[in-house]
């Protein structure tokens, strides 16, 4: 039988849903189908297309089909690529290290907190190091907040503090115990060179020659965090893309309970 794109090949037949061998999703399961795009350095035309379609074939799609081709200006071509994947994931096997708290809502973080630990909880915030981009801290920091969730200023029993951006370590350490800091939490957005990881790995090395380390709950986010690096480098937890306010108070006001932080 043919294997053209409408054909009814093995793999049109096969809905049977297997965890352990997962593909993507196109519209029958198991039928694999991705879309991809990329740039290409070479003219827009249709030796590029053709380059871009055996291309997609070389990585492992099967019957890729270029459905749209751009031309970016003197010797770049832009590709959109529809096309099958071959291979399976088993995802009984996967493991990830994620956030262990029951996410609540604002008022409920707020009424946690004076039951349980019966004062304001003191947050300070920062982009650090030379890191220049405040809208991720601001978003879970500032009164208006993000998306539709409110930052940390609005709520009720936290006393905020966002300390901008490229905000030294050694300031935010003398900050943070000038305000009797109960949470840190630090932004980082440029991942070039590693200096996210340098830039971390300093704030807890500093904290811990200072004996200060066990004060706090300290905690890191960025587009390119994620909780399994935050405690490969020595943080409470870490919070990547799409993370709202609410996300972060509550791991972070649940574990000082958990650590008789009162
Ligand atoms: C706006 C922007 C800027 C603005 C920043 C303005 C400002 N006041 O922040 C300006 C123009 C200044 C800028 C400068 C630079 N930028 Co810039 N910038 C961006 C851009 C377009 C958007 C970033 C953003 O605002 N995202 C929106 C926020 C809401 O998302 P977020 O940061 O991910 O935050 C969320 C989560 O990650 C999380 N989160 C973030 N922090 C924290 C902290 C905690 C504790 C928690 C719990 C959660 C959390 O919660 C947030 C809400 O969900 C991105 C590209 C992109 N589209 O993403 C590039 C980008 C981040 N910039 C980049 C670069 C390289 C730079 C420069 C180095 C460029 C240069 N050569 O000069 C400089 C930085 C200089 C420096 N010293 O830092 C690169 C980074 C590449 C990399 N991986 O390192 C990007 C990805 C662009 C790119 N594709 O190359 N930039």
């Amino acid at each position: 039988m043919s294997s053209g794109l409408y054909s009814m090949n093995k793999r049109d037949f096969d809905i049977t849903f297997d965890p352990k061998r997962v593909k993507p999703y196109g519209d029958t399961m198991n039928d694999g189908k991705v879309q991809l795009s990329f740039t290409l350095p070479i003219q827009a035309d249709e030796k590029a297309k053709e380059a871009a379609r055996l291309y997609a074939m070389k990585m492992g799609l099967e019957e890729p089909s270029v459905v749209h081709m751009m031309d970016l200006g003197v010797g770049y071509s832009y590709f959109v690529v529809f096309g099958n994947c071959v291979h399976t994931i088993d995802v009984t096997d996967i493991k990830v290290t994620k956030v262990e708290s029951t996410v609540m809502g604002m008022s409920e973080v707020d009424e946690y907190i004076r039951k349980n630990i019966g004062r304001e909880v003191v947050i300070v915030g920062a982009s650090t190091g030379t890191d220049a981009h405040t809208v991720g801290i601001d978003a879970v920091m500032n009164m208006k907040g993000y998306a539709g969730h409110y930052g940390l200023e609005r709520y009720d029993m936290i006393d905020a503090y966002n300390l901008g951006s490229q905000v030294p370590n050694e300031e935010f350490i003398r900050k943070a115990v000038e305000l009797k800091a109960d949470v840190l939490l630090v932004s980082q957005t440029v991942t070039q060179k590693n200096v996210h990881i340098q830039n971390l790995t300093n704030l807890i090395e500093l904290l811990e020659a200072e004996g200060l380390r066990d004060k706090f709950i300290v905690a890191c986010g960025g587009p390119r965090i994620s909780h399994e690096l935050a405690k490969e480098l020595g943080y409470d937890a870490g919070f990547g893309a799409g993370t709202y306010a609410e996300d972060v108070a509550s791991f972070a006001v649940q574990e000082m309970v958990n650590r008789g932080m009162k």
